[in-house]
């Protein structure tokens, strides 16, 4: 399986995330890609090739003019204030105060565009952020055309937080849902998105809840426990024409792999049924025992299984990376998915 992959993400360096109260040195760094990496070094699975480039088009139909706009110019502004730390939202338009005008100064454009807190946005996000949309799309192209039948897009900064106008939960542009879209507009006329990180895939899901075209489905941990805290409950079902097309498994604290698996296999059962021509994969890491910042059980070898499991498909599948930050972990864990995807 060959893996897309660039430098870039680099440009994603952000100082500060607000964790707990206080400003931490970001869980979603760097870092992670390199532990990937060596893990790919000494168990190759293929050959790492840099993405194509395939402009915005694609991008601009995943998500608002406006919002892709305040991305491109938000570090810019913000450094033209002179506040001194990286930009984080301080207030939302909320259930009292619901948003009638987008605000003209950057601190009220960062609430407005912004579906939580953690997150800053530092100088080169956005070019990271469009950076990893073309690793997902030159992924997208490559099982589209057919010239592979499994492709991992190793995408940073992640992106299945990212709705159609906020950013959030380290994300900022959707790849998943691009990849997907890509898919639709180059023969597909079925895509399944399969969200397998430890998250709920809240922007995913919001893009193509009112679509039948796209099938999405995300195992979670449960939401009344679990960021993004506000989506991902069971009775989401889709919306429309999309009803019964968003499918949700939440998981309660302390989920072990079998528990887990069992899930797996309601939602393989639901996508065999809906017979998608490809699958995108949102994978994390981030459902490993030893986590920080999640609380599912899975072990090392558990992801082999994973992996197998959604290969039986048999369908041209993309995995797009999305969490996981038990950092000397990630790369063990992530080599096993994609070990086990070839089985
Ligand atoms: C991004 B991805 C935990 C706070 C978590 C944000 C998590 C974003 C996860 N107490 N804050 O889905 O891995
Ligand atoms: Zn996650």
């Amino acid at each position: 399986m060959d893996i897309i992959y660039t430098e870039d993400h680099r440009l994603r360096a952000a100082k500060t995330e607000l964790y707990g109260g206080e400003l931490v040195s970001p869980f979603e760094c760097p870092e992670r890609m390199d532990f990937i990496l060596e893990a790919l070094k000494e168990r190759p699975i293929g050959m790492i090739k840099a993405p194509n480039n395939y402009g915005d088009a694609i991008i601009n139909q995943i998500h608002d003019a406006g919002y892709l706009s305040f991305l491109d110019t938000a570090w810019d502004e913000w450094e033209a204030t002179g506040m001194k730390g990286e930009p984080i939202p301080t207030v939302w338009p909320s259930r009292s105060m619901p948003a009638p005008h987008i605000p003209a100064f950057i601190e009220g454009k960062i609430g407005y565009y912004a579906l939580a807190g953690e997150t800053s946005i530092s100088k080169g996000t956005i070019e990271a952020a469009h950076a990893s949309a073309q690793v997902a799309l030159t992924g997208a192209d490559a099982i589209a055309s057919g010239q592979a039948g499994h492709i991992f897009s190793l995408c940073r900064p992640p992106g299945h937080h990212a709705s159609r106008d906020q950013y959030g939960g380290y994300c900022f542009i959707n790849n998943a849902a691009i990849a997907a879209q890509y898919m639709r507009e180059n023969g597909a006329a079925k895509v399944a998105i399969l969200d397998v990180d430890f998250h709920h895939g809240n922007g995913t899901q919001a893009i193509f809840y009112d679509r039948d075209d796209v099938l999405f489905l995300s195992l979670h941990g449960d939401p009344s426990h679990a960021f993004p805290h506000f989506l991902g409950h069971a009775d989401e079902k889709g919306h429309g024409k999309g009803e019964g097309h968003n499918i949700n498994y939440p998981m309660a604290p302390g989920t072990a792999y079998s528990a887990w698996a069992e899930a797996l296999d309601h939602a393989l059962a639901s996508i065999r049924r809906y017979a998608p021509d490809s699958l995108v994969v949102s994978f994390g890491a981030d459902t490993f025992e030893h986590d920080p910042i999640s609380f599912f059980k899975c072990k090392s070898d558990d992801y082999f299984d994973m992996g197998a499991r959604i290969n039986a498909l048999g369908l041209p599948t993309l995995t797009v990376m999305e969490g996981g930050y038990a950092v000397k972990d990630i790369g063990t864990n992530t080599v096993n998915f994609l070990i086990g995807l070839e089985r």
